[in-house]
């Protein structure tokens, strides 16, 4: 479908390309973030990726949303991914048969892991509606609203293990951010028992350079993690106890943030209760600059829960709060002014990478250690927007859609050459492209 307003002919082919992007990923009822690397549905890709087809073809938005909602588990949580198991076990790893879990939601044994991923999918539910508006989308918000909810009930309440009002994760691919330096500390504590991993089989090393990708004693504690969540039944009883990493992010529970307060403007349309959402998100971002928030150096951090120390890593994550409208102004400034700083640096040549670049950790190649990432980027020229930095907003769209046009739709990008790493065609990157064109 045609851009919603002219483009200039260089913008106006970006939005063909992107669009080919999103066409060539969709499968029957869900878009994959990759054809190559990633097969099967995950959970806050189809939320970044709504929000890109909400331009183009809504139906296509709401359908992507409602199936992962579809494979809800009883207790609330949405996998972090949803298996098609039309797909072979060999096209990823760690597929179905590892996750093991059992048939549910009217669903067959083995339709999905049992992690979750950051909770984006209120927000996107909104931006869709926003973007598409009409009786059709008010009824997909209605459907949406309860499932919605309910993820946030299990996150908060079997996931609130400090009973804050904040969520920890249990795994660092439910970050998202899966080899952020922001783990290493927790991981240092986790054995890295690579007999573990030689019984199974990287499948993304055959589809992506090693040195792009985490090490293989990252994938090992990775499993090793995994392994035990698994073993315990996914059972979130006692965690800080039996599990090998119990973390809180802030990025995570900024979206955590961000779902309460765009399900407060959705119960507004569905003719529920706004009121219970707002106060959430209160006590929410109250809990955040509490317990995650370093005031000497002005920066928020992951906070071990099994060690009660804060990560000394500087990432990308620890600008997300400014997502959360709510955020107190002296603290947007702190924020603010680490976003400018050497270590994330805005500019118009280049979006901010995932990591510090002064620090040891930065690795300028390794996925979420330095690369660029435009779901991050995306999501701060938002925060920015909403608390008055417009400039700096219009500053990273420029560099993000200089880099998209410069290198194509990649997974993510050389926070210094600007080379596309990862895949290629990856449908967030497009998705997002098409909402900054629009
Ligand atoms: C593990 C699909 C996902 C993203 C994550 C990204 C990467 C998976 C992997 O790909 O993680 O979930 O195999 O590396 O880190 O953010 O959702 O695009």
């Amino acid at each position: 479908s045609p851009a919603p307003h002219p483009l200039s002919e260089d913008d106006e082919s970006l939005w063909r390309t992107a669009t080919e992007v999103l066409d060539a990923n969709w499968r029957t009822d869900h878009t994959v973030p990759s054809g190559t690397l990633y097969p099967h549905q995950w959970s806050w890709d189809s939320a970044f990726i709504s929000i890109g087809l909400a331009h183009i073809a809504p139906d296509r938005a709401w359908r992507d949303l409602r199936s992962l909602f579809e494979a809800q588990w009883p207790d609330g949580r949405v996998p972090h991914i949803v298996f098609d198991l039309g797909v072979a076990e060999r096209d990823y790893f760690p597929g179905p048969d590892f996750w093991d879990v059992p048939a549910m939601s009217g669903r067959p044994p083995r339709f999905s892991t049992g992690l979750v991923q950051p909770p984006a999918h209120a927000l996107a539910a909104w931006e869709v509606y926003r973007r598409a508006p009409g009786d059709a989308s008010a009824e997909e918000l209605r459907r949406l609203y309860p499932r919605l909810v309910a993820l946030q009930d299990y996150l908060i309440g079997s996931r609130g293990v400090s009973g804050t009002g904040l969520a920890s994760i249990v795994h660092p691919w439910e970050s998202g951010l899966d080899n952020s330096p922001s783990w290493d500390m927790a991981l240092a504590n986790v054995t890295a028992d690579e007999s573990l991993l030689l019984r199974y089989e990287r499948q993304d090393l055959k589809r992506a350079a090693a040195d792009h990708r985490p090490t293989n004693d990252d994938y090992a504690r990775y499993i090793a993690i995994a392994a035990t969540y698994r073993n315990g039944g996914y059972s979130d009883v006692d965690l800080v106890d039996r599990h090998l990493f119990v973390v809180e992010c802030p990025a995570y529970n900024s979206l955590l943030g961000a779902a309460e307060h765009a399900l407060a403007r959705i119960a507004a349309v569905v003719g529920a209760d706004p009121a219970p959402h707002r106060e959430r998100a209160a006590t929410i971002t109250r809990s955040i600059v509490e317990r995650l928030y370093d005031p000497e150096s002005g920066t928020f951090r992951s906070l071990d829960l099994k060690t009660g120390k804060l990560s000394t890593q500087r990432c990308v994550n620890g600008l997300f709060p400014l997502i959360l409208g709510d955020l107190p102004r002296d603290i947007v400034a702190q924020v603010v002014a680490e976003a400018e700083s050497a270590r994330f640096g805005i500019n118009e040549m280049m979006p901010i990478p995932s990591s510090d670049r002064t620090a040891d950790s930065f690795d300028a190649n390794r996925y979420w250690r330095g690369p660029v990432w435009i779901n991050a980027n995306w999501l701060l020229a938002r925060g920015l927007a909403a608390h008055g930095y417009a400039g700096h907003a219009a500053t990273l769209r420029t560099a993000m859609l200089d880099l998209v046009r410069r290198s194509g739709y990649y997974e993510y990008f050389h926070p210094i050459t600007g080379n596309g790493i990862g895949a290629g065609a990856f449908s967030w990157t497009a998705a997002l492209v098409l909402d900054m064109l629009a």
